[in-house]
């Protein structure tokens, strides 16, 4: 495989508003993140995602888009987003901006043209449908975000399609103007000096709605081909995929090189591994760490030189992983340790979500009016109407809700952790004098240098991006494997529970490269501590 910077680097994503506030107004900007650059650059990140920062009417947080060639107002300027490209650049830092082109805001000047009738040179813009003849919605295709994807327009008697909220009416994909329309605005962004795209949930741009088709439609790699070579081709840019049903076959459709579309995928099977199958991420159940084992070896071993992968436990939409699977009550930061060195050495890119390096937490509600979040808010509502009772849903939310991601970054101990001067528009987790950035960085034994140490161990090693993984048949719980990269291998030895467990391995301990706790002295017989977790250089026998 043809070397690229995106393999060899770290990404840190940024939620802005949830970041540091410059001005006050109890709001995350643009200013806030150039502020933290030198903090960025002290972990070691190469590259920063940055969650959506075009204009926007915020029903989802910036994932409506009225203008993508605007920056939201609340977030700052043009100007201000220049610096940021400029000032990251002279840290090495890249910015990957997050493309959100499978809908726009209702507000979009495109909309709001499409919306005057059937003639408008933009209706073709969207997807509309007439009703069925008793007048209801053209099909039952769902949102995402509860109800149907269908709403009604009074003026012209037909529905659009919205797979979000109904404030993000879907584009039309098929109709070659939006298409270019859209090139054109990725190419204003990389003409500004940018590292790349996130494509927001790209995998459902080819769908066919008349036939209840929405992920994986026929014409999906025809566009991201013809996009490529429109776009980002010319460059060498990270572009990834948010891409929630992909299977190993699927992501090298998207990720092999020799297909020119994108540079990896980002795919969520491990994170689904916590609900019940064939429901919804609401309906929960217990982790079983052996299935963990068997999807991220899956992953690990079946793309081969043929695509890539993105490594990540958080995102803006999922909940903090210590709270999740790791031992928030008794082994917070030992819980968090196991979790990054597990992650960040295996192949892929990893991708940090702020806070994590500090072992930030989930944040809970007791009742639905303290909830921001579209996804959340309108599930309570529709479960409610089924019939469920108040405190099973708010449970559910205070275990998958993506609230938990975020509430604002805890930067010191100081009113508001320090996001702001002002007041917060989500409040702040009330664990921020204990769990803040300031502590860590004075903490000499905090996750925030074994995120450090990690991301120097991929700069330093190339077995950490190119080696090749093999899962170690162990105990249950204990999630072992090796990297073997020309002469050298290292194992990772992981207990992933709060309880112990034992471990072995034939062959010995050549070096220490890393651990959470003490280290054996040899490998023969292995007794693991709750979360322990080392990585060591060995020769096999
Ligand atoms: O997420 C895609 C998506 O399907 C999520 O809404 C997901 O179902 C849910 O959050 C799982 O926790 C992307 C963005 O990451 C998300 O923030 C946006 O709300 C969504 O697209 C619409 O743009
Ligand atoms: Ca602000």
């Amino acid at each position: 495989m043809e070397k690229h910077w995106w393999q060899e680097v770290v990404v840190y994503q940024i939620y802005p508003r949830s970041f540091k506030d410059s001005n006050g107004d109890g709001i995350g900007d643009i200013g806030g993140i150039i502020e933290k650059l030198d903090y960025l650059k002290k972990l070691g990140i190469g590259a920063i995602w940055l969650s959506p920062v075009y204009a926007s009417p915020n029903d989802d947080n910036g994932y409506d888009i009225s203008d993508y060639e605007a920056i939201m107002a609340e977030f700052g300027t043009m100007e201000d987003m220049e610096r940021l490209i400029t000032e990251a650049k002279k840290r090495s830092i890249k910015i990957v901006m997050d493309l959100v082109v499978n809908h726009t805001s209702d507000e979009h000047q495109w909309f709001l043209e499409a919306k005057k009738g059937k003639e408008n040179t933009y209706r073709d813009y969207y997807i509309w449908a007439d009703p069925k003849a008793d007048g209801s919605a053209p099909n039952e295709l769902g949102s995402t975000f509860s109800g149907s994807a269908w709403e009604f327009d009074e003026a012209s008697g037909q529905y659009y399609l919205h797979l979000f909220s109904k404030k993000q009416p879907d584009l039309n994909w098929a109709n070659e103007k939006v298409r270019q329309a859209v090139y054109d605005m990725m190419n204003f962004w990389i003409e500004k000096g940018i590292g790349g795209f996130r494509m927001d949930v790209i995998d459902l741009i080819g769908k066919v709605p008349e036939k209840m088709i929405t992920g994986n439609g026929a014409k999906l790699h025809d566009y991201l081909q013809e996009m490529n070579k429109a776009t980002f081709g010319k460059h060498d840019l990270l572009t990834v995929g948010e891409t929630w049903g992909a299977t190993p076959e699927i992501a090298k459709l998207y990720s092999n090189p020799k297909r020119q579309e994108l540079s990896m995928v980002f795919q969520f099977e491990h994170v689904a591994l916590d609900e019940q199958p064939q429901k919804s991420k609401w309906d929960l159940r217990p982790l079983a760490v052996a299935q963990l084992k068997e999807v991220f070896a899956k992953w690990q071993t079946e793309l081969g030189d043929e695509g890539w992968n993105s490594l990540f436990w958080n995102n803006h939409d999922l909940p903090r992983i210590i709270s999740r699977w790791g031992d928030e009550k008794n082994y917070r930061v030992k819980s968090g340790k196991l979790l990054a060195i597990l992650l960040h050495l295996l192949k892929g890119t990893p991708y940090i979500y702020q806070g994590e390096e500090i072992g930030m937490t989930n944040h809970l509600v007791s009742a639905i009016e303290e909830v921001d979040d579209i996804e959340s808010i309108n599930m309570y509502h529709e479960r409610l109407a089924q019939g469920y009772k108040p405190a099973e849903i708010i449970n559910a939310i205070n275990v998958k809700g993506r609230d938990n991601a975020r509430t604002p970054m805890q930067w010191d101990d100081s009113q508001h952790a320090g996001f702001t001067t002002g007041t917060p528009w989500l409040r702040v987790n009330e664990n921020y004098p204990k769990i803040n950035v300031t502590q860590a960085l004075a903490d000499k034994d905090s996750l925030f240098y074994t995120y450090q140490k990690l991301i120097q161990l991929r700069k330093d090693n190339p077995l950490v991006v190119w080696g090749d993984f093999h899962l170690l048949k162990t105990a249950p719980e204990v999630f072992a494997y090796t990297r073997s990269f020309k002469e050298k291998t290292w194992l990772v030895v992981t207990n992933f529970a709060s309880e112990a467990n034992e471990f072995h391995y034939d062959g010995a301990i050549k070096e220490l490269i890393l651990s959470n706790g003490p280290t054996p002295s040899q490998l023969e017989k292995v007794v693991l501590m709750p979360w322990d977790a080392f990585v060591v250089e060995v020769v096999k026998s």
